[in-house]
This record gives C-alpha cells, sequence and structure tokens, in this order.
C-alpha cells in the first residue's frame, strides 16, 4: 500500500480513537491536507474489512467552466471594458483594437446594461460611474475556492447562464467506527508461514479468508497450432472413409521415388534446383530395388504396358538424388509399391505432411507447405469413381458443388483440378488437384493389369487460411508467427458455413 495511502489510513483511524465521526470527508481531507481522492479510497478498503463505516454523502457543487477560469484570473469581460474606457471616451472601434474579440463582444453589452457605460451618438462609449467592483470576478473566485456558500442564488443563475460555472456533484461520505475498528489496521494473514506460527502469532493473528472463488495463476498449457487442428479434422474425414494414413516420416527422398518411379521424366522442369531442394550430404541413395529400377528405367526410354515412353536416356545417378520430398505421393509411390509387393489388395490410403519445393515465397505459398493427399486402390476404377469420392470428401468440408477442370500432372492421366464455388469470397476457388496414376507408374509396380489407382491432393494451409480468415500465409507458418494466435486461436470447424 502506498506510503500516502498507509499516511491516510494512519491518521484516519486516528482521528476516530479521538472523535466519534467524521461527518464530512472532504472537510477532513481538506484540513488534513489529503487528497481528497485518495481519501474516498482509504475509506471504502477501511469499510471493506469493518474498520469503519461510512455513509456517502452528496451536494452539488459549482466548478468554473473553461471561459469562467479565465474571467476569474483577468476579470470579467464587462470590467475588462470599462477599465479599457479611458475617462474622456472613445469609440468602438478604438476599444475593439484593445480588447480581445469575445471580451469586447460580451463586455461592452454587459458594460451598458449595468448601466457603467453609455454610448454617445458617433458610438463614443463614456463612462457613466467613477468606479465599479467586478463582482462577477469575485463571486467565480469564491465557487473556484469552494465557498459558494457566499454567493446569492440569482448571481449563481447568472453565471450559469453565461456559461461561467457549471453543476458538479460532489460525493464524500461521513463515517465512524466500524464493527472491526481498531487504531492500526493490521493486514489480515494471507498466509500460514512457519514464523506465525513458531511465534504462535497465528493464535490472535487475523486470517484473510480463502476466496475459493479465485481463479488463481492461469495455468500455461500446450497450444495446438491452427494447422494441425485442421489436421486433426482431415484425418478424421479420412478414417470415417475407410482410408489409413501413409507413413510420412521422412522429408528426405530420392529422386527415384519422388519423380522417377511417377513416371516423370529426368529432364522435367520441377526436377532441377530451381524447384526441388536437392541435398548436398547425403546427396545420393544408392539403396534401390534393382529390379524394379530396370521397370522403370525401360518405361521412362522404351515405355510398354500401352505407353510408348519418353525415349529418352535415362540415367541411374539422376534417380539416385536426394532432395527434400515435393509431394507426399512420393509416399503413396513407395506404398503402393509395397502394395504391389504382396497378393492384392484394395486399399485406401491418405497422407498429410509437409513437402518442400523451392519456389518464390508470397501471400500463399511458402517453401513448405503440408499436403494432403488422397488415393484408392483397387480393380476397374474410372474417373466417375474419382469424382465421386472427390464429392464424398468434399462434402464432408462442407464443400457441396464441385467443378473439374482438366489439367495436367506427369504422374496421373487423366488429371483435374478441382473448384469449388466459396459462397462468402463469392468466386470458384480452386480446392486440389487429381488424376488416375498412369499405368506407366502402376504396371513397373507390379500390380495387376485391371488395377487403377484414384488419387487427389491439396494444402492443409489453404483451407486453414480460409477458416481462420489468415491473409497472408506467413501469418500462419514460420518464423514469424506470432504465438499470440496460437495461443488464443479458436476452434474452427471445417464443414460448418
Ligand atoms: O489446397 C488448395 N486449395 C484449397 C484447398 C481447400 C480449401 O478449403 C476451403 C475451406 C474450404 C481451399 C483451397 N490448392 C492446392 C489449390 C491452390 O491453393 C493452389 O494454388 C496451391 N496448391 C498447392 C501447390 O502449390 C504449388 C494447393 C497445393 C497442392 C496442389 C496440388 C496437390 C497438392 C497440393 C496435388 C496433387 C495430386 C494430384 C493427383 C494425384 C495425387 C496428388
Amino acid at each position: 500500500m502506498a506510503a500516502t495511502a498507509m499516511g491516510i489510513e494512519e491518521a484516519l483511524l486516528l482521528h476516530l480513537q479521538s472523535h466519534a465521526a467524521i461527518v464530512d470527508s472532504g472537510d477532513w481531507a481538506a484540513r488534513s491536507s489529503f487528497d481528497h481522492g485518495a481519501v474516498m479510497d482509504v475509506i471504502k478498503s477501511l469499510q471493506g474489512s469493518g474498520f469503519v463505516e461510512a455513509q456517502s454523502i452528496k451536494r452539488n457543487s459549482w466548478i468554473l467552466t473553461a471561459e469562467g477560469e479565465l474571467y476569474a484570473v483577468r476579470g470579467s469581460p464587462e470590467f475588462q471594458v470599462f477599465q479599457a474606457v479611458p475617462p474622456e471616451g472613445i469609440s468602438r472601434v478604438e476599444l475593439e483594437k484593445k480588447l480581445e474579440a469575445s471580451v469586447f463582444k460580451i463586455g461592452t453589452g454587459k458594460a451598458m446594461k449595468n448601466k457603467w457605460l453609455e454610448s454617445l451618438k458617433g458610438g463614443t462609449l463614456l463612462r457613466k460611474v467613477q468606479g465599479v467592483t467586478d463582482e462577477v470576478k469575485l463571486q467565480l473566485l469564491e465557487i473556484r475556492d469552494g465557498q459558494h456558500v457566499e454567493v446569492p442564488d440569482n448571481a449563481i443563475t447568472d453565471l450559469k447562464n453565461r456559461k461561467l460555472i457549471e453543476s458538479r456533484t460532489w460525493v464524500g461520505y461521513s463515517l465512524k467506527k466500524g464493527p472491526k475498528y481498531a487504531p492500526k489496521r493490521v493486514k489480515p494473514a494471507t498466509d500460514l508461514t512457519r514464523e506465525i506460527l513458531q511465534s504462535g502469532e497465528w493464535k490472535e493473528r487475523e486470517f484473510k479468508p480463502y476466496n475459493y472463488k479465485a481463479l488463481g495463476q492461469p495455468t500455461e498449457g500446450g497450444h495446438l497450432h491452427p494447422l494441425l487442428k485442421v489436421r486433426t479434422q482431415f484425418r478424421s474425414i479420412f478414417l470415417e472413409m475407410g482410408f489409413e494414413e501413409m507413413p510420412t516420416n521422412n522429408f528426405v527422398e530420392s529422386s527415384f521415388w519422388n519423380f522417377d518411379v511417377l513416371f516423370q521424366p529426368q529432364m522435367h522442369p520441377a526436377r532441377d534446383s530451381h524447384d526441388t531442394f536437392f541435398l548436398k550430404a547425403p546427396a545420393r541413395t544408392h539403396k534401390l530395388p534393382e529390379d524394379y529400377l530396370e521397370r522403370v528405367r525401360r518405361t521412362h526410354e522404351e515405355g510398354g504396358y500401352g505407353s510408348i515412353g519418353y525415349g529418352y536416356d535415362w540415367k541411374r545417378d539422376e534417380a539416385e538424388k536426394n532432395l527434400l520430398r515435393t509431394h507426399t505421393t512420393a509416399v503413396s509411390s513407395r506404398m503402393l509399391y509395397k502394395l504391389a509387393q504382396d497378393k492384392f489388395v484394395p486399399k485406401r490410403y491418405f497422407s498429410i505432411d509437409r513437402v518442400f519445393r523451392n519456389e518464390a515465397v508470397d501471400r500463399t505459398h511458402l517453401a513448405e507447405f503440408h499436403q494432403i493427399e488422397g488415393l484408392v486402390c483397387d480393380r476397374g476404377l474410372t474417373l466417375g469413381d474419382l469424382i465421386g469420392v472427390l464429392n464424398d470428401f468434399f462434402s464432408r468440408l462442407g464443400i457441396k458443388k464441385l467443378r473439374f477442370k482438366p489439367a495436367y500432372n506427369p504422374y496421373t492421366e487423366p488429371s483435374m483440378e478441382i473448384f469449388s464455388y466459396h459462397e462468402t469470397l463469392k468466386k470458384w476457388v480452386e480446392v486440389g488437384n487429381s488424376g488416375m496414376f498412369r499405368p506407366e507408374m502402376l504396371q513397373p509396380m507390379g500390380l495387376p493389369a485391371d488395377v487403377s489407382v484414384i488419387a487427389w491432393g491439396l494444402s492443409l494451409e489453404r483451407p486453414t487460411m480460409i477458416l481462420y480468415g489468415i491473409d497472408n500465409i506467413r501469418d500462419l507458418f514460420g518464423h514469424k508467427v506470432d504465438l499470440k494466435l496460437i495461443k488464443s486461436n479458436p476452434i474452427c470447424r471445417l464443414g460448418i458455413h
């Protein structure tokens, strides 16, 4: 408790020791030259702990307006005008030059009304009396010093109408000893300390009652990043649709699984360092399934399975280059190859994890983002099945109306970009990409010829940005994220529009 407050508390309790009551806290504060506001706070606190009983007392008082303050110092305008009129008189024009415009305007009118001045023909102003008393100034000073009781009511009304004073309700307390009164207040103990126990002080010491409603220290807990909250929702959609999650715990991949097995030619622009992060160390992968690799080489070079291939000289060392995976389709390729090694069973797989692309960073693109991928592997699947699954999947995101635009991916034919009409954005938004994996990808793996795989992909960041109304991806993900967003982001449900 600040020094002054302690000073006020002691003085107050001491005063009540010898006085039955303090009738008016305002007078007491003035007499004890304490700030009345500070005294009010101490009285409230003493009342709270029963040391005093206080009744609030109100009284209307007058305070000076800014203009009133001015005249209380410089004199009323009519007095200033009178002062400015020399005994031999003066023209209005001359007088106006000597005074402030508002003082001249108000003052002459008032001085005339007070019959202090007279206006001769030609506009000369002349004194009608020797001297005058500036009652107005005196009254303003009285009021300023709280002695408004001395000012007659008609003067108060006149000053009020001249907007030189305005009313103010003054609030104070009258107080007397309370049930818990003592000349000195010892703060109730808030803790049963070893000292209080050993000193036996606990016997007479007052203890602050436990406030069981107290909230206590906010417990800092972990907070899920919005991306992870939306990931969880996508996960449950996939699991509800009977999909299994693929293991994505390998950011580093070989060009073989990331590109070559997907029938993406080695001269494809995405395979150069402008788009892909290649590793310096370990720069290469030597452990690749030899027989499968030969089939991949042959497919790229001469095709097969109804394909003519690319007809270029496929290089093993290109395929051995390590990189940061550019899509989780690299995980799909590994899973489909594994599936092909055993007796074929239909499968539904999904993956949600980070992918890395050496792209220009802008409002919606960073060098890494989370790709969501789904695939269905079964006999005789058609484009219709893909459209069906996409409608089912996106409808669970609350996205009802989809449109499909033919697109191109090296590893799917046909391929389609997926668009949905976004009510709030009032436009068609691209919500993903999809296609049917090429036989040049599936057959070398050893999957039965009648097995086809429909697949689609989208990002986790875009839906999260739209759900959380985040305009710039850098505010959502990366070193510039403001932790407050993480700590205080609401649960935004997918599918609720
Ligand atoms: O996520 C994307 N858009 C999107 C998705 C959902 C969404 O939800 C709203 C709440 C309702 C809103 C928007 N896109 C894919 C579309 C665009 O944002 C696109 O500009 C950016 N794309 C990323 C790649 O950028 C280079 C998003 C990312 C993407 C693109 C394609 C795939 C995966 C991610 C794929 C694939 C694929 C295709 C065939 C077979 C297997 C995988």
